[in-house]
């Protein structure tokens, strides 16, 4: 019986509650140590989860104690506490986004594969159990190759309360929101290599754009449209559903309301309806979140100890916020940008 993984957990704010549950639920690895520079936060999340230590100074991962690193901060901290795991030779696993900015994720990735060390992205939209059963459909080739894809995120939820730096942020609907939308469609459809994208500012008092529409090309010739929105008013609120669909060349498959698939053939249709894993800590409206939490770590620990490819390596979502710099881009300039531009020297 090998001995679980120990990790620090960097960062005990808003989300990292879901990543200490999570943890307590994940095979093979365990949270040794707590680390936020708030020693209230900090001694708060240590005790809650019954963690016996707690830090103010991520430096602690120079002690040799820890089998890996998870950071839970926000993006304008990743360069410099990846570079103290890097230093450290502690594989990492960083919340998204990955940096605020192409240049930042590039120097990140390449400083960490000179060393030799592992970083996977905490990007947990693709583990949601609704998109890991889209992907096996797609597999099975039921409804052929894929054509086109629409992922949608139109909401009004008050996402400000619980994350207050999301007002403040200058790029902010495309690198909150818009990340998990670009990997889903990667996820679904393929790579892409141009994007054309418009971004409004709706609501007052918002320092960056709370809306944006990307149309991207994929290689496979597939065209998706990826569009994300804080300032929509439905009623009930869809949060935090992604919507849309995927036709093929033989059939759709369409995400719908409440977790449910449609399935169009030749055929006629059906619906498959994914339904919550029912743990006691997750709570709606995040339920659909939450419960990829667990999935999402327990995938980053698997493939440490087998040494197999993270899904969402540092290496592989450089292609993701390659989209995400060329949808800045293009809504600076009015025209469409190929990220291969972005990449150069990747
Ligand atoms: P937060 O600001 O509430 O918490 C971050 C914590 O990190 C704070 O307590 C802060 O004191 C601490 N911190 C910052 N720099 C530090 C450092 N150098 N050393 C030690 N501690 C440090 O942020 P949050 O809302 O929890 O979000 C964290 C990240 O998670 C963000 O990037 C956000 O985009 C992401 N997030 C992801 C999901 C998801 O996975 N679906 C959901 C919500 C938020
Ligand atoms: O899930 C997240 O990444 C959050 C949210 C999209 C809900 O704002 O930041």
């Amino acid at each position: 019986m090998t001995r679980p993984l120990n990790g620090l957990l960097v960062g005990a704010g808003f989300f990292s509650r879901n990543h200490l549950h999570a943890w307590s639920e994940v095979e093979g690895a365990r949270i040794a140590a707590v680390c936020d520079r708030d020693a209230g936060r900090a001694e708060t999340a240590a005790r809650e989860f019954g963690i016996a230590e707690w830090h103010t100074d991520a430096s602690v991962l120079k002690s040799g104690a820890f089998d890996f690193v998870d950071i839970c901060t926000t993006m304008e901290t990743h360069e410099a506490l990846v570079g103290l795991a890097i230093d450290a030779g502690v594989p990492a696993i960083v919340q998204k986004p990955f940096a605020p900015d192409i240049d930042t994720c590039l120097r990140i990735e390449s400083r960490a594969r000179a060393a030799g060390v592992r970083v996977m992205l905490h990007e947990n939209f693709r583990f949601q159990k609704i998109f890991r059963r889209l992907r096996e459909i797609l597999d099975s080739g039921e409804i052929g190759e894929p054509t086109f894809g629409r992922l949608s995120w139109r909401n009004d939820i008050d996402v400000y309360t619980n994350q207050p730096y999301l007002t403040q942020t200058k790029r902010f609907m495309i690198m909150d929101v818009g990340i998990h939308m670009l990997d889903l469609a990667r996820f679904l459809l393929g790579d892409a290599h141009s994007v054309s994208c418009f971004t409004q500012s709706v609501k007052e008092g918002i320092a960056g754009e709370d809306a944006a529409t990307m149309l991207l090309r994929h290689d496979n010739a597939a065209v998706s449209i990826v569009d994300v929105s804080y300032a929509t008013h439905k009623n009930p609120n869809p949060f935090p559903q992604t919507l849309g669909e995927i036709e093929g060349r033989a059939g759709t498959v369409q995400i719908l309301e409440d977790e449910v698939l449609r399935i169009h053939t030749a055929q006629g249709a059906r619906d498959e309806t994914i339904s919550p894993d029912g743990r006691g800590w997750t709570s709606a409206p995040w339920t659909q979140i939450q419960d990829s939490v667990p999935r999402t770590q327990q995938h980053f620990i698997d493939a440490l100890r087998a040494g197999s490819q993270f899904e969402t390596s540092a290496r592989d979502s450089l292609q993701t916020y390659a989209l995400a710099e060329a949808a800045y881009r293009s809504a600076a300039s009015g025209r469409s940008v190929e990220i291969e531009t972005l990449l150069k020297g990747a």
